[in-house]
């Protein structure tokens, strides 16, 4: 049975999902020396980790049983129900860390459902790759209750630095996924790049050298465009709108016969700021643009 009550610090941990995140997640936790039960969907995975002391869980249901703090780390929503539906009684009193990647909404709604059957619940968002887990670069968000984050600190300090970033339980993901958006778009930007340049035979691997250091320069503006932003106040102009007129890298995207996608859609945004009236404001209005709500 659990061992509820216990400094969560201290106490058994059940993990359910080893996968590429969940197999490194738990084999972490048993070089910190902690009692790990594992189970996974597919037979097979759990085999090198009960090897190094694991104990194997035949069900979902031993799994739960074994420990006060039940971390997921599955493929997605779907799954975390379909695996932890069934057994949603035996959850009462325990701890449900999701580690899984879900929307806000979906962190909220696991939240709700964890609450219905007595279970605390904390939703984690993994700022890193399995080959940085229990290393310094590992960063993980938290959401969700703060005396779970608190009492679970044990454990998930081996595994990551831990930020908690609220009791919204949907706060984690929404930093989270809000990141990774920054981060394709920056990638397709980078991509679009390449294809210009590989269009008349430079290597991707020469535009890199030059891309990168002038990208990293360039995040710098990042600060400058927040406050302009949070202050909702554009009339202070580092980069007008109607001079940042893109419709020559569109042009010179299609010239080169590379799909101008990335570089258009930025054009868009500001063309809908300039058609608007907003020609004189600075650049960080397509913030605007963005804006549905
Ligand atoms: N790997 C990474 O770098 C990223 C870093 C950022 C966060 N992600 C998220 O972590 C979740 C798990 O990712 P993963 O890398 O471990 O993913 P897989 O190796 O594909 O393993 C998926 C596990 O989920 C199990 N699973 C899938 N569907 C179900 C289901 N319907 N019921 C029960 N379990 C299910 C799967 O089991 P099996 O296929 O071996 O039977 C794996 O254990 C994920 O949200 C990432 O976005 C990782």
């Amino acid at each position: 049975g659990a061992t509820t009550g216990t400094h969560a610090g201290e106490s058994p941990v059940a993990m359910l999902g080893l996968g590429a995140m969940g197999g490194v997640l738990a084999g972490v936790l048993l070089d910190a020396g902690r009692d790990v039960t594992v189970w996974n969907r597919s037979a097979g995975r759990d085999e090198a980790l009960v090897a190094r002391g694991a104990r194997r869980a035949a069900g979902v249901r031993e799994a739960v049983l074994a420990a006060p703090t039940v971390v997921a780390c599955l493929y997605d929503h779907a799954s975390v129900h379909e695996t932890l539906d069934p057994v949603a009684g035996d959850l009462r009193g325990r701890t449900l860390v999701n580690l899984t990647t879900t929307t806000p909404n979906e962190s909220r709604q696991v939240a709700a459902w964890a609450s219905q059957h007595g279970a605390e619940f904390l939703d984690g968002a993994i700022m890193a790759t399995p080959d940085m887990i229990g290393t310094p670069g590992g960063s993980i968000l938290y959401s969700g209750s703060r005396d779970a984050f608190d009492h679970g600190r044990g454990i998930l300090d081996v595994w990551a630095t831990s930020t908690f970033e609220g009791t919204d339980p949907g706060r984690a993901s929404l930093l989270d996924l809000a990141m990774l958006s920054g981060m394709y778009t920056m990638f397709a930007g980078f991509l679009h790049g390449a294809a210009m340049v590989g269009a008349d035979g430079v290597s991707a691997r020469d535009f890199a050298a030059r891309a990168t250091p002038f990208l990293a320069a360039m995040t710098q503006a990042f600060a400058a465009d927040a406050e302009t932003v949070d202050g909702g106040d554009y009339t202070t102009v580092s980069q007008s709108l109607e001079w940042s007129d893109l419709g020559h890298l569109v042009r010179a995207s299609e010239e080169q016969g590379v799909d101008p996608g990335p570089i258009a859609a930025v054009e868009a945004l500001r063309r809908r700021q300039v058609d608007a009236g907003h020609g004189q404001d600075d650049f960080a209005r397509i913030y605007e643009s963005l804006r549905r709500r």
